[in-house]
Formats: C-alpha cells, sequence, structure tokens
C-alpha cells in the first residue's frame, strides 16, 4: 500500500504551527470573512442578529471589527433544537454529536465530512504536540458515544499512526489488564478518571508507575497542577491540558506541548479567540482574565460566530519554548455557571483543589456541598484521608483544611474528613459540586 499523500499531509502540518503572527493574522481575516457570509447566508439565527444590530458580514475589514458581531450563547443553540444552527443542507451533515445539558434537551452539533477532516488534523496535531506518535500504543478511556471525546481522540490518534485502542470509559478493573497486558504507553482520559484508574491499579496491585505509561492527555474538566503532580507521580508519565467543546467542535480547540506545559497552544488558523468581560462583554487586554470567547473559521456545518463558552481563562501571545506562534490559553480555572458565591466569595471548585492536593495525609478525591442556611449559602468541604490515617486524627485534620481554604481561598467553610473510598469516584467527567438549595421558582 502506498502511504505517501498522508505522511505528505504530516508534514506540511508544522509550517502552520510555527507560521509568523503576522501570516496567521492574514489567514484569519480571509476565513472569517467567508465564516460571517455563510453564516449570514444559510442560518436564520444569524441573519436575524446581524439584522438586529445592523451589521453585515461585509462590514468586517480587520479582525478587529469582529466585536461589532453579536455574541452566540448556549440557548440559541437550545432554540434551534435540533438542527436549526445548520448552515449546509441536512445532507452534507455526516456526524452529530450532542452534550448533555442540565436542562432537558442536548446541545447539538453537526459536522461536515470537511468538518471532520478539519477536526481530525487539529486533534493530531494536539496529540503530536504531546509528543506522541506511531509508535505508541494509546489507551483512549474517553467516553464513546454522543460525547465529542472518545471519537474525537480516536481519529486524531490514527491519523497519527497510533495503535489504538477504545476503551471508552467504566469498567476500570478491565481497562487496567488491557492497559498492561497491550503496554499501553499513553492514556487518554479525564483527569479525575485517570486518578481513579491509578488508584484501583494499585488495589489490584499494580503499579502503573513502573509500567510503559509515559504520556497523558486529559481534559474535559478544570483541574488543578497540583493534580498533574499528582498524576504524573503516581502514573509515571507526563501529563498535557486538553481544551475544547462540543460547540466548537469537541476536544482539539487547544492543547498543551510537552515541552512548555505552561499554557494550551489554541489553533488559530481555525479558531479566533478572545477574551471578554463577562459583565460588559467588552474584550479585555491579553493576560487579563475573563470569559472565552470562540468563533470558528473552518466549520461549514454549523458555524460559530463569537460563541460565549462561559470558561474562565487569561491567553498570552507570548512565545513558546515549543517554537509554535499559535497563542495560549492559561489553565481554564472552571466556568461561570460552577462559580460559588458562598458569603460573597466568589469560589471554584479548582480552587479548592489546588489547595487540598497539597496537604498531607489527604487524599486528591473531593466534594463541595452548598447549602442555604437562612438567607445566606454555606459550603461543607469533603475530603478523603489517606489510608493509614487513624480516625482520631480526623477532627484536626479537618481543621488544618479548614485553616488552609479560609487563608488561601479566603472563604470560610466546614471541613468533613471521610475514610479512604468513601467519595464517589468519577468515570468521565467529575461532579465535584452537590447544590442542596432549594430550586428558584
Ligand atoms: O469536554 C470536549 C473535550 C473532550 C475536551 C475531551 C477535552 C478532552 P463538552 O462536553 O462540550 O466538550 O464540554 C466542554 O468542558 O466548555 C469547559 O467548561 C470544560 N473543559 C473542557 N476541557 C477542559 C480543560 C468536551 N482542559 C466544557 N480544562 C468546556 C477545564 C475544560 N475545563
Amino acid at each position: 500500500m502506498d502511504h505517501t499523500p498522508s505522511l505528505l499531509s504530516h508534514m506540511h502540518e508544522p509550517a502552520i504551527e510555527t507560521m509568523p503572527r503576522e501570516r496567521l493574522a492574514a489567514l484569519q481575516l480571509e476565513k472569517l470573512k467567508r465564516t460571517l457570509r455563510h453564516a449570514y447566508e444559510n442560518v436564520s439565527h444569524y441573519r436575524k442578529s446581524f439584522d438586529a444590530i445592523g451589521v453585515r458580514p461585509d462590514d468586517l475589514n480587520s479582525l478587529d471589527d469582529l466585536v461589532r458581531f453579536p455574541f452566540t450563547v448556549k440557548n440559541d443553540l437550545r432554540d434551534n433544537y435540533p438542527f436549526g444552527m445548520f448552515a449546509v443542507p441536512r445532507e452534507q451533515v455526516v456526524r452529530v454529536h450532542a452534550s448533555s445539558g442540565t436542562t432537558g434537551k442536548p446541545t447539538v452539533v453537526g459536522y461536515t465530512r470537511d468538518d471532520l477532516e478539519t477536526w481530525t488534523s487539529v486533534m493530531a496535531r494536539c496529540i503530536r504536540a504531546a509528543g506522541v506518535g506511531p509508535e505508541d500504543v494509546v489507551h483512549n478511556a474517553y467516553g464513546y458515544g454522543l460525547f465529542t471525546g472518545g471519537l474525537g481522540f480516536h481519529y486524531g490518534a490514527e491519523r497519527l499512526g497510533c495503535t489504538v485502542t477504545p476503551v471508552s470509559g467504566g469498567n476500570t478493573e478491565r481497562q487496567i489488564m488491557l492497559l498492561k497486558d497491550f503496554g499501553a504507553t499513553v492514556l487518554f482520559s479525564t483527569p479525575s478518571y485517570a486518578l481513579n484508574i491509578a488508584e484501583t491499579a494499585l488495589r489490584m496491585g499494580i503499579d502503573l508507575g513502573k509500567g510503559p505509561l509515559r504520556v497523558g492527555m486529559f481534559g474535559a474538566e478544570p483541574w488543578s497542577e497540583g493534580l498533574r503532580r499528582a498524576l504524573d507521580e503516581r502514573l509515571g508519565i507526563i501529563s498535557c491540558d486538553m481544551y475544547g467543546l462540543s460547540e466548537i467542535i469537541g476536544p482539539g480547540v487547544a492543547s498543551e506541548c510537552a515541552e512548555g506545559r505552561n499554557g494550551l497552544h489554541g489553533w488559530e488558523d481555525c479558531f479566533l479567540f478572545e477574551v471578554i468581560d463577562p459583565d460588559t462583554g467588552e474584550r479585555v487586554p491579553e493576560g487579563r482574565s475573563g470569559e472565552l470567547v470562540i468563533t470558528t473559521l473552518a466549520k461549514w456545518a454549523q458555524p460559530m460566530i463569537r460563541y460565549r463558552t462561559r470558561d474562565i481563562t487569561r491567553i498570552t501571545t507570548e512565545p513558546c519554548i515549543c517554537g509554535r506562534t499559535h497563542l495560549r490559553i492559561l489553565r481554564v480555572t472552571g466556568r461561570n455557571d460552577d462559580m460559588l458565591i458562598i458569603r460573597g466569595i466568589n469560589v471554584y471548585p479548582s480552587q479548592i483543589e489546588a489547595v487540598l492536593l497539597g496537604r498531607p495525609n489527604i487524599q486528591p478525591h473531593y466534594q463541595l456541598v452548598v447549602q442555604r442556611e437562612g438567607s445566606l449559602d454555606a459550603l461543607t468541604v469533603e475530603v478523603e484521608a489517606t489510608a493509614g490515617v487513624h480516625v482520631d486524627d480526623y477532627p484536626r485534620l479537618a481543621k488544618d483544611v479548614q485553616h488552609t481554604i479560609k487563608s488561601m481561598v479566603g472563604v470560610s467553610c466546614r471541613v468533613i474528613v471521610l475514610s479512604p473510598g468513601e467519595l464517589p469516584r468519577s468515570e468521565g467527567k467529575a461532579v465535584r459540586v452537590r447544590d442542596l438549595r432549594p430550586k428558584e421558582r
């Protein structure tokens, strides 16, 4: 069989990744004009929302002109459920995915054949950036199905020539047997599931840290540097962060390089990134924290114009040691929606995680329970002690954690220390918050 064409296309890719930023901007402008026209001409939602504020695709003459265009929000997708945001005849849509919302109907996303090709190639870029290649045996524990994680990683890794095991989530003991028997060198999963895998393996008497595993690509939920260190150590790997969302393409929007591991390269030839103040909608200067807004530049079935991700982050265009020129998204600390306001203090679960991971005798499993006490919200943090800590020591441990959370995050909370194994373990996206407040009517 002749493998030349696919090898050649891989060789062209790195040129895009190191393209000078001025050329990248010119490419973005050209693609953005096409995207705006395509959206306006083919999606009634965009036609209406542009007309409502009197802007036309032709009003865009520079990248900065994008601020004149309206945002798109998750509700726009819900209102047009299931296929109302498609910009091509349904016959050209060859795949749909969906993300389950907390409220009823899922958010549906569609792909043309070209969109799938774009997705596969950005995924291959991400996986290569983590230092993975054809020599690797990849264990893919992201869920296969409507969730974009499983199939997104699958096709990207196959494109690179890796040997892919499509395990999906769940049945953790069997996963460990396969990891070991197949000699997996790379693990794809959510960070919370990776932790579950590491822990279950130890219980089975298997130290994955001593095996051939060498790289982990973790994402789909917020996680902290502390959890990164724990996973690196327990699994004997270099773990890289991976970011994406169904509405934009799935995983593959941005990922860390193995060399830098300091922010995720967002692929600017395919996506245009902005950071805004979530209250005013104004762009914030580079380096300042705000809500990430993404416009697709190469998505035909369902173009997204200024999609408000609700994810809070910062971006930088400072050069990275790996030589890639695409901007970096600094770790996504959480979603706007995940933010708790406890007695006036804003708290993200990942901030609590960062504190817990630094404490002795505490395991990296936790849940935050929010309750209404009178007119105020009260926070209880449930954590687990490590094996071997005597129950008599739990109250002292609780006090220590409570004190550290207060001094580092600024929030007062109750802390309950539980025995090892008492908290639920994740098999996909971890549930970090149990909200027991009465539902607003
Ligand atoms: O979670 C896509 C994905 C799959 C990304 C596998 C990475 C790995 P959704 O289910 O639509 O898509 O959820 C998207 O998850 O808006 C963020 O809030 C959160 N998220 C995703 N990656 C990260 C990350 C997939 N690395 C939503 N850090 C996003 C923090 C993340 N949050």
